[in-house]
């Protein structure tokens, strides 16, 4: 395959911060009366903020809840979230990821961050990969969540390459999902790997190098 970008997604390809997602939830949920697994965990990967309480609430059986406590739930969602994304630090990165950021730009293929978090710059901030990306579509950019193409499609527009020239590399089902809806080539890490939606099943961030 020609490929001229790879986009990454953010959270459980990057960085585990799906760990954290699935305390915050697991806290959410379980205050409302609902059990909470990691199978449950699997559905939000790559799902907006606000999509992944709608799925969590699927199973909500107590008093119905209005805008203004669905608006509540999210921002304590959040607030647990971002708490523990004050422990991240630059050793959170794997030497994989760094190696494999720099050869790619090394040979010219630029390299974007495609992620549906609100939070990915605090993110890379607090890991140092800020100057490691060429461009960051994230959760401020778009209007619809993954597997809606969109936040990939801003990716490629940051970057200025086309689609049919980009690789996603994906831990969701919603992101390999979103990938193919782009028009884009797909690697699943992963959760992903599971369902063989992608064109290719990776064990490492640094497999890609051998397949480009
Ligand atoms: P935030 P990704 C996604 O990031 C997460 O996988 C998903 O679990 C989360 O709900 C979503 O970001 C929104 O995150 O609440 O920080 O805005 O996998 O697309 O990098
Ligand atoms: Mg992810």
């Amino acid at each position: 395959m020609e490929i001229k970008a790879v986009i990454f997604d953010l959270d459980g390809v990057l960085v585990f911060t799906d760990k954290y997602h699935f305390l915050a939830w697991k806290q959410i949920a379980n205050e409302l009366g609902i059990d909470f697994t990691e199978k449950d965990n699997d559905r939000l990967r790559g799902v907006s903020r606000a999509d992944s309480l709608e799925i969590i609430l699927e199973k909500y059986q107590g008093e119905e809840l209005s805008k203004d406590d669905k608006e509540a739930l999210l921002k304590k969602k959040n607030d647990i979230y971002v708490e523990q994304l004050m422990q991240m630090s630059p050793a959170d990165v794997t030497s994989d990821v760094r190696d494999t950021l720099k050869a790619l730009r090394d040979r010219g293929i630029k390299v974007a961050v495609g992620s549906s978090s609100k939070n990915t710059a605090y993110i890379l901030e607090r890991t140092d990969l800020t100057s490691c990306f060429d461009a960051v579509a994230d959760g401020t950019h778009i209007t619809r969540s993954k597997p809606d193409p969109e936040v990939f499609l801003k990716a490629a527009e940051f970057v200025s390459e086309d689609p049919a020239y980009c690789l996603v590399v994906e831990d969701a089902d919603a992101g390999i999902d979103a990938a193919i809806a782009a028009g884009m080539h797909s690697a699943a890490i992963g959760a992903a790997t599971r369902s063989n939606r992608a064109e290719i099943n990776i064990d490492s961030v640094k497999d890609i190098l051998n397949i480009l």
